[in-house]
């Protein structure tokens, strides 16, 4: 339906405008935005070339299931160009990621390429008007044994809420990312576009957390989908 259309479109579109005849190592994100990424990329007539690096279990099976080869981010100290998926992209192109609590691995595939492109529907830009975040939660990946004193230093900083996100019917227990740690989903509430950094640099000071969901000053392009099927394209 719409929602799936406009992300083919902000993938397609992506894809076909940032993968270049020299382009080799490919960093492919996680979600359900960048199956589209994943299915261009395979059906690009010099697909062979590429090897692609995943960001998750999840962004693995995209690579095998277009038939693209595989290839491991400890083999590589730059990667061409990165597709991966947002939760919020705000006005100066700051992310929210986390969503698919694959963000530790995402943000290190991202900090390895030469550029980074994110690609969304129409549901995930925030609205110039706001000045901030509409999403008012971050998700920050915890070394596990480390919760507990990262929960209580998350409410020190003022956190509305923080709380380990449960499995769910998937398991019994709390989330386990693939790259084994947890996830905490903090609310700090409407922050200012330029305070987050700052509240980020306090978030990744804390003992236990590994990263956050705040992408700030990775993204170079993005590409979201709209409801009339019109792509905007930021930059
Ligand atoms: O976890 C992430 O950051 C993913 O990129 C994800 O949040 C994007 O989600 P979607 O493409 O399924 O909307």
């Amino acid at each position: 339906e719409l929602i799936e259309k406009s992300k083919k479109l902000a993938a397609f579109a992506a894809v076909n405008e940032n993968v270049s005849k020299s382009d080799r190592i490919i960093g492919v994100g996680s979600g359900s935005t960048v199956v589209y990424v994943a299915e261009r990329l395979g059906q690009l007539e010099n697909k062979e070339k590429f090897i692609c690096i995943p960001t998750s279990f999840q962004s693995k099976q995209l690579i095998l299931d277009n038939g693209l080869r595989l290839g491991n981010v400890e083999e590589f100290d730059e990667i061409d160009v990165a597709f991966d998926g947002a939760d919020e992209i705000d006005t100066n192109l700051n992310l929210i990621k986390g969503g698919g609590a694959a963000l530790y691995q995402e943000k290190l595939v991202a900090s390895l390429s030469r550029k980074f492109v994110v690609v969304a529907d129409f549901r995930k830009q925030s609205p110039e008007r706001l000045g901030h975040f509409w999403r008012k939660g971050v998700p920050i990946e915890v070394v596990p044994n480390s919760y507990v004193k990262v929960l209580k230093d998350l409410f020190k900083l003022g956190a509305n809420s923080a709380t380990l996100r449960d499995a769910g019917k998937a398991k019994a227990g709390p989330v386990v990312t693939d790259n084994g740690n947890f996830v905490i989903d903090a609310d700090f509430g409407e922050i200012p576009l330029n305070k987050v950094k700052e509240l980020d640099e306090k978030l990744i000071r804390l003992v236990g957390v590994v990263e956050t969901g705040f992408f700030v000053d990775y993204a170079e392009k993005a590409y979201i989908g709209n409801e009339d099927g019109s792509i905007t394209s930021l930059s």
